[in-house]
């Protein structure tokens, strides 16, 4: 079952629900910022304060960075122009009882070009089951060749920051944002202060032990990750999020970030999927 609905801030979304899952996405950014299996905690966090609100930033569930990934391209705003801006719904298919897709697309406009001077088609597919898949796909519809950056930003909902850790990424080496620094990650990532790591050379399983229970994250056509909690003090200025939300969840992040970053000829494309489980 699906229903186009308003929030009271006039944000558009499109609520799904079927036997395995439910989620909420909204038509600016084709931002999904809730999904949670039948009878389960969600598996995306949402901050209380978030806005929900049309053309305000939603704080939680997927963001979608494209062109550009944070600050990549300093003539885009950060994580680029891709969440801000309203998508079209192509087509939400009922596969069967337990299976939900949703496909919608962006393309390039007159206020696009004027901010990033390339012709373009973005698609995402969501399929809300059992499992949730994303698979953003970028057409380059230009004559020139175009470089780009971009993250699926999710937010992991968690029991607690103190009692989670990330397994498979041991041995991987990673840009720390803080220090501008790169390192070799030594064991499993377990957090006890700001976070903002992008990891390279990612080519296996990660999961996220949590308290209450696991949830693995397997990505394809990706491999860089970014890992991000910003703890007390950056926690406390950012923008939609509570005094203590950083306890409440952890971004870990498919990307196609810094020398992971993707160049396409004139009609060709690429594709960046993550399943979470
Ligand atoms: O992905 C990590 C990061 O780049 C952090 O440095 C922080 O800026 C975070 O994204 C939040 O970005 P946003 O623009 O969503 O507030």
């Amino acid at each position: 079952m699906y229903k186009l609905k308003t929030t009271e801030n006039g944000l558009k979304y499109i609520e799904i629900t079927n036997n395995a899952a439910c989620g909420k996405i909204a038509i600016q950014g084709a931002h999904l910022f809730h999904y949670a299996k039948t009878k389960e905690e969600p598996i995306l966090w949402l901050s209380d304060e978030s806005f929900l609100e049309h053309g305000e930033h939603i704080r939680g569930g997927v963001p979608i960075c494209w062109p550009s990934f944070g600050f990549s391209n300093p003539e885009l705003p950060p994580h680029g122009f891709a969440r801000n801006r309203m998508w079209d719904l192509v087509n939400i298919i009922e596969v069967d009882k337990d299976t939900t897709e949703v496909i919608m697309d962006f393309k390039h406009s007159k206020k696009s070009l004027r901010a990033w001077d390339y012709k373009f088609h973005l698609t995402v597919k969501f399929t809300l089951s059992k499992k949730l898949t994303i698979e953003l796909t970028t057409v380059n519809l230009d004559e020139k060749t175009f470089k780009f950056t971009q993250a699926l930003h999710t937010y992991f909902n968690i029991s607690n920051i103190d009692d989670v850790s990330i397994k498979g990424l041991e041995n991987k080496p990673y840009l720390d944002a803080l220090t501008n620094e790169k390192h070799m990650q030594e064991g499993t990532i377990t957090f006890n202060a700001e976070v903002d790591a992008v990891y390279q050379e990612v080519d296996k399983e990660i999961i996220l032990k949590d308290k209450k229970r696991e949830v693995t994250i397997n990505n394809e056509g990706s491999s860089s990750v970014v890992v991000w909690n910003p703890w007390i003090e950056k926690g406390k200025g950012m923008s939609g999020m509570a005094k203590e939300g950083y306890k409440e969840f952890v971004c870990i992040e498919t990307a196609n970030a810094f020398d992971d970053c993707k160049f396409l000829e004139t009609g060709e494309s690429h594709t960046i999927k993550v399943t979470i489980s």
